[in-house]
């Protein structure tokens, strides 16, 4: 692997030969440590261009895609990612792609699979079309703080999760943070379960969500994040359910009025790299970037809980906010019980059991 050290001094050989052959090299040689060019060191200049192409030309391009634009903390993430493996290597050209410029959740997840792209990273909810277990995630109201979720994910059950996506020829990296989802609407003020009648609500494509919602008494669809705001301005859906920050930074308040403290699940996003393209890179490669995607995405959590409260407080001022009593919470959680019970052999009931113990060590 060349690192920058090395790639500098094969800069300083290429230099120093071309310069040899052009004769009064001990004057141009000078000149180059410095770093300044003058008019008559034509010849060093073209060497250099040269190997900077070459150094282009041997990086390999890693697009990242993502569905939120570039004003949530997953791109902030996303940038910081960039920025700590090229700081480490002149290996990889890290591009970022947001607001599903290059392919929704689902079809990124795909795409890695068959390794035309090298990165997406998907809420984990579509994911459970590929690796049922990760289902869990998808049960509501069992995580209960960020704080729980980082012990779950980044302990040995996060680690077996990871695991698990590798039969789908994938590679899982890192967990990052969606966060607790919180329902909007542009009909009624929801406060209690029955508010929910006959609301047409688009889900993520998941068929926990879907059973969930339709338990509650609502009228689920489900959609990609890419369809979302067309559908919801053209009124195709009543109201959707998403963390905070993706309801202030993608401006859902200009199409809903409604807005309920329902905090009903906590999605994590899934850092994922495909497996074919993994394999092509060297371990030190695979290192950088391993370790690059789990410190951006530290990063990337506390940026997530400092816009969770900016954007709910700034969402209070676009939209009418309804806090769910606890009683009433309680009732949602009642009303759903049946389709935990019916998921839970979908899902896997061992990985259930163990998500749920696992849980409860820490709330
Ligand atoms: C963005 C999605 C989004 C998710 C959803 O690609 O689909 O509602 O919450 O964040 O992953």
């Amino acid at each position: 692997m060349r690192t920058k050290i090395s790639n500098l001094l094969m800069l300083f050989f290429l230099v120093f030969t071309l310069a040899g052959c052009g004769g009064g090299s001990n004057s141009t040689s000078s000149e180059i440590i410095d770093g300044e060019q003058n008019s008559d060191t034509a010849e060093p200049m073209e060497s250099e261009n040269e190997s900077v192409s070459n150094v282009e030309e041997e990086q390999r391009t890693l697009r990242i895609s993502i569905g939120v634009n570039d004003k949530h903390p997953e791109y902030e993430g996303a940038m910081k990612f960039k920025e700590l493996v090229e700081s480490k290597t002149d290996d990889f050209n890290i591009e970022v792609y947001h607001s599903g410029q290059i392919a929704d959740d689902r079809s990124a997840i795909e795409m890695l699979q068959f390794g035309t792209l090298e990165i997406t990273i998907p809420s984990t909810s579509p994911l459970v079309n590929f690796v049922r277990e990760y289902g869990v995630f998808d049960l509501p109201f069992t995580i209960s703080s960020g704080e729980v979720a980082d012990k779950v994910l980044d302990g040995p059950f996060g680690d077996k999760m990871l695991e698990l996506v590798e039969s789908q020829n994938l590679v899982g990296l890192a967990w990052w943070e969606n966060g607790f989802r919180n329902l909007t609407n542009s009909v009624r003020p929801v406060e209690k379960v029955e508010d929910l009648k006959g609301l047409k609500i688009r889900t993520m494509e998941n068929e926990i969500h879907l059973d969930a919602w339709r338990e509650l008494g609502a009228n689920p669809t489900p959609m990609a994040f890419t369809e979302l705001f067309a559908a919801m301005q053209q009124g195709t859906v009543d109201g959707q359910e998403n963390p905070y920050p993706t309801i202030e930074l993608s401006n859902f308040y200009e199409v809903q009025d409604y807005l309920s403290g329902t905090g009903h699940v906590y999605t994590p996003f899934i850092f994922l790299f495909s497996k074919s393209v993994w394999d092509e890179l060297t371990p030190e490669q695979q290192t950088i970037i391993s370790d690059a995607a789990v410190e951006a995405g530290e990063f990337n959590r506390i940026r997530n809980r400092e816009a969770a409260e900016e954007s709910l407080e700034a969402l209070k001022g676009f939209m009418t906010f309804s806090e769910i009593s606890p009683e009433e919470h309680k009732r949602f959680q009642e009303k759903i019980l049946p389709v935990i019970e019916k998921h839970k052999s979908n899902i896997g009931e061992d990985i259930v059991e163990e998500f749920l113990t696992e849980l409860e060590k820490y709330q």
